[in-house]
This record gives structure tokens, sequence and C-alpha cells, in this order.
């Protein structure tokens, strides 16, 4: 307590007296350990063995082999790629160059959208950097990696118990060659609803020193007012503003006028105005028909000056076919994934893409055979995972309909099953989209998407139709989601809301028009470092801070997480999902050089206060750990 007090005092904070005692006396600043790692490590490990780990109802654990790493030379040089292009001549040259580019470019989501896609965002870090360095020396030629945004910063926390800036540090150092990309939800950041204007400044800047080269801007309502923000952000970093349309309904349905090609021809105008230095076509769902691909880039490519990158989802199973049209259309890049973590709800297979090329001049230049070394790797991870799957195995032509993002289908899915509704899955789906079109036809796209999914969940629920939210709605108690979304606390809706409605949900509270950015109070980080650094009772990292401002509750679990059971990222991923079996041997390398044996010899009858008691050998020594059996 003395030397927390000593380092908080306001004076040592000035730094304005002589602190070389401080270099010294490194011992002073040792603080004694309440547990030490190995305990901390065997307790997670019995905590999952015996309780199992949340999501995973069957507690096996697969026999798997570990998933076959490429042999690199790590000696030799790196190749060089986009990322040193960037470097050398900024984000307007590299945007130049890419438009300039014959051949379609790729982006490579494996180590993101693929993934929060297919397996509910659960790839772990440790995963992902074994493969990133092969992954950098194997294709130099990628236009960059989506490896950060979405749902991983807060899946890395809540889930997988490990920290999203260490994977964006750790992936930088592996690929310094091709441009690192995330997925940035505008005003909302990675979260679920906007956020103070200042906020939103230091989370770019912070994601930009960590290593973000390339940042892909939307707005869940495609609203410009909502992005401009972000974009500044990223321009005043030296970033790459690739500022994103999010792609809906269909434009060659004559009989649905909202989103036409004028409509996207005019919001395209009004991002290159808003400073993009790449346009992005997100198409979340997959609805780009290969037609309206073709007409909606050979448009675009005449309305602005901007290479074109395009995202979209497998899910209906024509994805090859609408990138194949977008770059007969003289589309600059693609999303792909690659093969074993490619299709369905996913971005469409690289080698597909590949092959699907040959013979034309736009067959992208990348390395078949290293996408196809890579893709063993990947299909061994995937096994890994199998408890994440969504269960979908076959084209889904249906989401035509439903609309619903590739990484949500899943996901509410599950949570449909979690409230008991899982057999009537098929009519959550078509309330889906009913409530989009009560709500006036929207954008559905994180976290509008989810908006519309918690109202349709809770009709289907309530047994709850239009006519009755209507004709009953003055009594019906609102999800808070839908609420905060009529009074426009994540932004506005082309053509406005739908008036009655909005009426009916929001009983008498004011909505606002405003950017709720700019309405909301900066957040004070000096103050913010304070706190934290008292709670945490640990100095506190500039990043720290901007989790603990996105995410207090999800920050803060985190953070008793780790005081109870340590670094558990450090964990083979079988032992980190299911623990161990009996008389099972692992090695877990804690730090470089650093590595603990472990077997896991016993487990206890419970006792009568429900406890068991696992007896582990820790480095060859007998060690016992005492948990609870919540079965
Ligand atoms: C996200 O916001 O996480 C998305 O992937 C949206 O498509
Ligand atoms: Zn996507």
């Amino acid at each position: 307590p003395f030397l927390e007090n000593v380092i908080s005092h306001e004076q040592f904070l000035t730094g304005e007296y002589n602190t070389t005692f401080i270099d010294q006396t490194p011992e002073l600043f040792v603080f004694p350990r309440r547990k030490d790692r190995g305990t901390k490590m065997l307790t997670y490990i019995a905590e999952t063995t015996v309780n199992g780990f949340e999501g995973i109802p069957d507690k096996k654990k697969p026999l798997l082999t570990p998933p076959p790493v490429p042999a690199i030379n790590h000696d030799a040089a790196m190749p060089e790629g986009t990322k040193q292009l960037l470097d050398q001549y900024g984000p307007d040259g590299l945007a130049s160059w890419l438009k300039g580019q014959k051949k379609v470019k790729l982006t490579d989501t494996t180590f993101r959208d693929a993934h929060q896609s297919l397996l509910a965002t659960r790839i772990r870090t440790k995963d992902l950097t074994q493969i990133a360095e092969p992954t950098a020396r194997m294709l130099p030629e990628l236009f960059s990696v989506e490896m950060w945004g979405g749902a991983t910063f807060d899946v890395a926390y809540r889930f997988l118990k490990e920290d999203p800036w260490q994977r964006l540090l750790t992936l930088r150092e592996k690929m310094p060659n091709v441009l690192l990309q995330m997925l940035l939800r505008a005003s909302n950041a990675v979260g679920y609803k906007n956020y103070p204007d200042n906020l939103i400044h230091e989370f770019v800047e912070k994601s930009s020193d960590a290593g973000i080269d390339v940042f892909r801007i939307f707005d869940s309502l495609n609203w410009l007012e909502g992005m401009t923000p972000a974009i500044q952000s990223v321009r005043e970093n030296d970033k790459i503003a690739e500022a994103s349309m999010c792609y809906t309904a269909d434009i060659l349905d004559t009989g649905r006028r909202k989103y036409d090609l004028d409509y996207y021809k005019h919001l395209a105008k009004e991002l290159e105005h808003a400073g993009a230095h790449i346009l992005g076509i997100k198409d979340m769902a997959g609805l780009l028909k290969p037609e309206a691909a073709y007409q909606l880039v050979n448009t675009l490519k005449n309305t602005v000056d901007l290479p074109i990158h395009l995202h979209t989802h497998d899910t209906s199973g024509n994805g090859i076919y609408t990138y194949a049209r977008a770059i007969d259309a003289g589309v600059d890049a693609v999303d792909v994934a690659n093969a074993p973590m490619a299709g369905l709800t996913s971005q469409p297979s690289a080698q597909s893409l590949y092959h699907a090329l040959d013979g034309t001049t736009k067959q992208p230049d990348i390395d078949l055979d290293s996408l196809e070394t890579l893709s063993h790797y990947w299909e061994g991870v995937r096994t890994h995972y199998q408890d994440f799957e969504s269960g979908l195995k076959a084209p889904h032509t249906e989401v035509y309909f439903h609309e619903m993002p590739g990484g949500q289908y899943s996901n509410l899915k599950q949570q449909a099953r979690a409230v008991g509704l899982e057999d009537r899955w098929n009519e959550v789906k078509k309330m889906f989209r009913r409530v989009n079109d009560m709500f006036g036809d929207i954008i559905k796209v994180t976290p509008s998407s989810k908006i519309v999914g918690d109202m349709a969940l809770f009709m289907v629920q309530n047994n709850l139709t239009e006519d009755d939210i209507y004709e009953q709605g003055e009594s019906i108690d609102f999800p808070e989601s839908v609420i905060e979304f009529f009074q426009g606390y994540i932004g506005q809706p082309y053509q406005g809301f739908p008036k009655e409605l909005q009426r009916i949900i929001l009983k008498g509270r004011e909505p606002i028009n405003d950017r709720p950015g700019a309405l909301l109070d900066p957040i004070d980080f000096k103050q913010e470092r304070d706190a934290l650094f008292k709670t945490l009772d640990r100095q506190v990292t500039e990043f720290d801070l901007v989790s603990n401002a996105l995410y207090p509750k999800v920050f803060m679990d985190y953070n008793k997480f780790q005081e109870k059971y340590g670094d558990v990222s450090v964990l083979d991923t079988l032992t980190f999902f299911y623990g161990m079996e009996l008389d099972e041997e692992i090695e877990v390398e804690i730090e470089q050089g650093k590595t603990l044996f472990v077997k896991l010899v016993s487990i206890s009858e419970p006792r009568s206060d429900g406890t068991r008691v696992i007896y582990f050998e820790l480095n060859g020594q007998p060690r016992q750990v005492i948990i609870k059996d919540e079965n």
C-alpha cells in the first residue's frame, strides 16, 4: 500500500524531482504475488476439467493432433509487401497504387471475419500467432490481412480471456510486410452503442499505434454523420480510411426502390467527400447478386475516383460468381478466406476464386501452393473449434429473404436456443424480416442487426404479431435496445423512423436527431487512469484505458479472471476449452524458455461440501487444487 501511495502521489506523477532511486532499486517494485503462476494455471485447468467451458456442452476432450505449421526459414529476409508501400507513399499513394493494379488484389479475412462467421469468433491468439509468420512469408502479395475489430475485441476478453491488444501487437510483429486491417463500427467502435467522440479518436489512435493500417469504417445505418469522426481520426493518424457502404436489399428488385443504384451512388460520393481513401462495399449478409455486383461496381467506378474494395459472405453459395462479375466491372480488391475457413456464412474461398479466374487477366498474383499449404493448418485448427460450429451445412438462399448478416446467423440461433425457441427458428427468421419492414426497411449490420434480432426474438417469444404491436404497444415493455434505437442513440436511419411505431415504442420519451457522440460527455482519461490504477492495483496502459472506457464490465471481469487464474492464453486450445483427461500430460510454455509440465493424476469424488480435490503433478512435484463441482 505504501508503494502505491508513492506512485500515485501528485508530486511523483509530475516527475519534477529526482527519481533515479527507482531505477537503482527495482526490488522496491516487486510486489508479492498472491498466488504463483503454476497454482493459478492448475486452478483453471481443474475448474475447466470439472465444470467445463461456457458454451461447450460436451466435456469430452477431442483427440486431435496439432495442426501442421508450415516450415519456414525465420532468418531469411521478410519479403516486402503493401505495408512497405504504405510506409513509403502514405495512404493516398497506396490508394493510387491499388487503383492502378491490373489484377484483382485480395484481403485475407481468415484471421477475423471467417472465424467470426463460422466459429463465433472463437479462434484464439495462440492459433493465429503460429500461422502469422508463415502467412506473411508465403503470401506477401496480399493487399491486407483482416485480423481485428468487429466482434474480436469483445470476444477476446469475454470468452477467450485474452487481451485483444496483445493479439494485435503480436500479429503486427509476425506480419511486418502486409497491411493489417480492422473492421471499425464507426461511432460504435468495436461495441454495440455510440461512444463519445474523444473515445473514438483515442481508440483509432491507439489501434494505429499498435499496428492497424487499414480501417474499414461502416455505420450500421449507413449514416454518413455517424462515420465522419472515425474517418477524420484515421486520416489524422495517416492510416487508410476505407469508408464503406453497407449493401442491403437488392438493386435488381424493381419492386423495392428504397436502396436503389442511385442511393449507393449518392452515398459513394458522400464518402469520397468525407475523406475516404478507399471505397468499401460491405455486403455483410451476402445479398449482392452477381448481376447486381456488376451494375453496382460499374456505376461506382464511374462515380468516384477511389479504388473499390468488395466484401461479401458466401451464405447463398453465389459468392464466387458475385466476385467474378464485380471483377469484370473493375473492382480493385475483394475479401476471401483460406478454403477450410471459407464458404457458407464466411467469405468465398481464395483458392476457388483463383481457379475461377484461370484464363483471365485479372487472376490474382498469389501463390496457389502457398495457399494450399496454409490451408492444411486451417483445416486442422478448425477441428479444434468443432463445438463452436454453427451447424449450417449447405448454401442458404433464404438469406436473400431474411437478410441476416453472416456473423449474426449462428449467433441469433444460439440466442434463440437460449430462450427455448430453437424449434421455432423458422419463425424467428421470418420475424426478423417482418421487423425490418416494420422498422422502415433499415440497414442491418451490427448493432442495428442485433436490435432487429432482439425485437424478432421478443415478438416470437411473446407470441406477438405486428398488429399486436400497433394495438397493444402502449402496454408492452419493449427490449431496451429497441427503445434506444427509436431514441436515435445509434443514429438516424435513411428516410427517418416510422413515426407511428416510434411513438408507440418511446411512450413519451424524446428522440434525438443529432449525432449521439457529440452529445455524450467526453471521457476524462486522466481521471479514468487514476481510478483504474486504484481498482486494478497495477500499472495501467493506454490500451487498458480505452478498453475500460469501451467495455467497463467486460474489462473488469477479465481483470478479475486474470487475478484468479493468471494468463491462460498460453494453454493449448484443447486444454483451454476442455481441461485435461486423467493421466494426460501437457507442456505449457509460460514465457519464452520457461515450460511447465503438467500431469493430471486423479480427481476425488465430490466431498460433502460439493468440492473435489484435483491431484496434479507440476514439473514432477505433487500439487492439489480444490474445486467446487458445479454440475
Ligand atoms: C461486425 O460488425 O462485427 C461485422 O462483422 C459486421 O458485418
Ligand atoms: Zn463480414
